[in-house]
């Protein structure tokens, strides 16, 4: 149960926090898509007396990526196949990604779109005569499961109702899993190896944001699925609009720096999603150029998607420039070439969008189809409907401009940075795919023994979505339940004292009560520094050096080569992290894993001597894509005892034709 707020400000840190030990057989940390997955599901498998504890840093209802809601469900096979998923996310992934994990989840993401309905997530359909009924009108023609069609934007994404998503969501979870089971507000801060085996999970530490008190929990098995990283660059938002973002502010690298210090190989971190969405409000544009057929204008208000300069730079990248449905960074890199060749701004054409729409509408209709632009971004980014009101934008009279926006880490959306993992048990995936413990294989199981992963989590497998995430996270469950049954002797064995641990997170929180008096201005202080100044450091550091939006999304060797020296410095420097209350003391820690996430990032960018995706990023000394030698993974891991780090090439599989 989420603890209340305080009435009114922070809640002081103390020195010495109170200690809870717990021991449980799986321990779920975070209470997204994923991680609602898991706890919706782990139960079904589970002996009835196995412990089971779930760990969100926020509110469930609210936490994560859906917090907002969503317009969209982007994953719902329905009536296409499986393997034309797999080919789909391989497209637009440029090619390298790993297919038994897409085509395992294209057999199962449906089931949870339909759980989702059952639980009263308004999904529109289509009526007798084709037309779009939004969720509540839509009812009348019954659900999904019994048959009735949903109204596709494009061939995979089907609109929803979507403002209520998380809440429908995170109530089956925590009902499956009983709120006695749940403990909100409280942060993980490092995932922990068994003493007797440093290759496996023996359980998490991690801290109330609510009061003073230090978690310590084993764990047989783990889930960690805190989502991707947001805000590890400069964001195009300042002044007063600064805390906007397009994916969520809050996640900060949990997942991959938890797993990576844990041991965990990571994979494919290079990759990134720099998404064109509306300009400073980071309204989405699928719905857009899906639902309401809109085009994209240059400056000179020529649709330069179509024209034959476009199609000549897309050609370059062939197969994937000249697929059916251009890759999502080549459409990006489109808009960049543009404004480059001085033709931007980029914008949306809503007026004629709409228009055309409206041109076989009687009045009624229209205002609907008005309210649905509306509603798109009500239901799942309201502050750019807010925007809109602001800058006197009518879309039906008023283009909005749209541009691409820094770069966020995930493996769930349209990226697929991550965790490398285990692939399904069946005969055709790869052993090479495969990851085994005492003989055995674990589906989305990490290279640490015990510790799985979903969702953002997961590598080399992106679009999978919220409704992929959930699938997963239900994937994984199982495997897990069957981890703990398969190794029911194992007793997970913590090397740390509970003094080590509370002293290893509160320190920030000592720091800073030792030297707060030292000056008068309390943020400033030649013995500390506190969370918002390393924050500026680190964007300012990516921003410039590894290829943000300062330099058009374009590095180089030396650049990359600073960046890192900057990071390396940057993390020693985190050990003055000072925090005076407990919402500091998360940001001390939000800090420390978006380093380590930034820099896992930068140096997969450095090993791979290419540019795989362009429009996400450039290096100016490797541009173009070099297949002979780069068609394949890049795996890195990271040694926390020596702080080394060691990347390596991994053989891509084609396994659907
Ligand atoms: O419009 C810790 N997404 C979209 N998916 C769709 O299906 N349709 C859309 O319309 C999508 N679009 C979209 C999307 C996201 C956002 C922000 C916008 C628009 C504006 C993507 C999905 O939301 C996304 O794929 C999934 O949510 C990913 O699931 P998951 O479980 O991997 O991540 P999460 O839901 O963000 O949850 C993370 C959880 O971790 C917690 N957490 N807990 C404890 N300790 C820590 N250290 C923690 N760190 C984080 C969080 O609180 C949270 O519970 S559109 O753009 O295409
Ligand atoms: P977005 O709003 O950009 O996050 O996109 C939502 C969904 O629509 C994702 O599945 C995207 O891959 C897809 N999408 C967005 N824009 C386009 C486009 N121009 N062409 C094809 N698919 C798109």
């Amino acid at each position: 149960m989420a603890l209340p707020n305080k009435p009114k400000g922070e809640l002081k840190a103390v020195r010495d926090p109170q200690v809870e030990e717990r021991e449980v057989d799986i321990l779920i940390v975070g209470g997204g898509m994923a991680a609602c997955g898991t706890a919706f599901e782990v139960k079904k498998w589970a002996s009835p007396d196995t412990k089971i504890l779930l760990c969100d840093k926020a509110a469930m209802e609210r936490s994560g990526a859906v917090a907002q809601g969503l317009s969209a469900i982007n994953t719902y096979v329905g009536e296409n196949s499986a393997d034309d998923y797999v080919r789909m996310v391989r497209n637009d992934l440029m090619g390298i990604v790993r297919e038994d994990l897409i085509f395992d989840l294209g057999c199962h993401v449906d089931d949870s779109v339909h759980l989702f309905e059952e639980w009263g997530l308004p999904v529109w359909k289509k009526s007798a005569d084709g037309k779009n009924m939004d969720g509540k009108k839509g009812q009348s023609v019954g659900t999904l499961k019994s048959g009735a069609k949903p109204v596709r934007t494009g061939k995979w994404q089907i609109m929803i109702n979507g403002e209520s998503y998380k809440r429908v969501v995170a109530e089956a979870a925590k009902l499956a899993l009983g709120e006695e089971n749940i403990l909100e507000r409280v942060f993980i801060v490092e995932l922990l190896n068994d003493a007797n085996n440093p290759k496996q999970i023996a359980g998490a530490v991690g801290f109330s944001v609510r009061e003073n008190k230090v978690y310590i929990i084993k764990a047989k098995a783990m889930m960690v699925a805190c989502g991707g990283a947001v805000n590890i660059y400069q964001p195009r938002s300042v002044g007063e609009g600064k805390g906007r973002a397009w994916y969520p502010v809050w996640n900060s690298g949990s997942t991959y720096t938890m797993a990576l210090r844990a041991g965990a190989e990571l994979s494919m971190m290079e990759n990134r999603f720099t998404p064109a969405r509306f300009k400073d409000g980071y309204g989405p544009v699928g719905a857009w150029f899906l639902l309401f057929k809109a085009k994209t204008l240059n400056g000179l208000g020529e649709n330069f998607a179509a024209s034959e300069a476009a199609k000549k730079e897309l050609e370059k990248y062939a197969p994937y420039g000249t697929a059916a449905i251009t890759p999502t960074c080549l459409r990006n890199h489109l808009m960049l070439f543009e404004m480059k060749e001085g033709r931007g701004p980029i914008i949306m054409d809503t007026v004629t969008a709409l228009a055309t729409l409206g041109a076989t509408m009687d009045k009624k209709e229209l205002k609907h189809l008005e309210s649905e632009a509306w509603e798109d971004f009500l239901d799942m980014t309201c502050g750019q409907a807010n925007l809109w009101c602001a800058t006197d934008t009518e879309p039906e009279k008023k283009n909005s401009e749209v541009m691409p926006t820094e770069p966020y880490l995930l493996g769930s959306h349209s990226g697929c940075c991550g965790i490398w993992t285990s692939g399904p048990d069946y005969d055709w995936v790869p052993d090479s795919y495969k990851i085994k413990f005492n003989g055995k294989v674990y589906n989305r199981m990490t290279t640490v023994a015990g510790l799985f992963t979903a969702g953002d989590g997961v590598g080399c497998s992106g679009h999978k979505f919220s409704s992929g995430s959930h699938a997963e996270g239900r994937i994984a469950a199982k495997e897990m339940v069957k981890f703990i049954r398969d190794n029911a002797g194992f007793k997970p064995t913590i090397k740390e004292s509970a003094k080590e641990l509370v002293d290893m997170v509160y320190k920030p929180v000592r720091t800073y009560l030792d030297n707060a008096a030292y000056t008068t201005a309390e943020d400033i202080n030649p013995n500390y520094i506190k969370p918002s100044g390393m924050m500026y450091r680190m964007m300012k550091n990516s921003h410039e050096y590894g290829a943000g939006t300062a330099t058009y999304y374009q590095t180089s060797s030396k650049m990359l080569e600073v960046c890192i020296n900057n990071l390396e410095v940057m993390r020693e420097d985190a050990e003055k992290l000072a925090a005076g209350d407990l919402h500091e003391l998360m940001r001390a820690w939000e800090i420390y894993h978006r380093l380590y996430t930034v820099e896992a990032h930068i140096r997969h960018i450095q090993f791979r001597k290419e540019t795989r995706y362009p429009g996400f990023y450039y290096q100016a000394d490797y541009m173009g894509q070099d297949d002979a030698n780069w068609f394949c993974f890049t795996n890195s891991t990271y040694d926390k005892a020596t702080n080394q780090w060691s990347l390596k090439k991994v053989d891509y599989v084609k396994i659907i034709p």
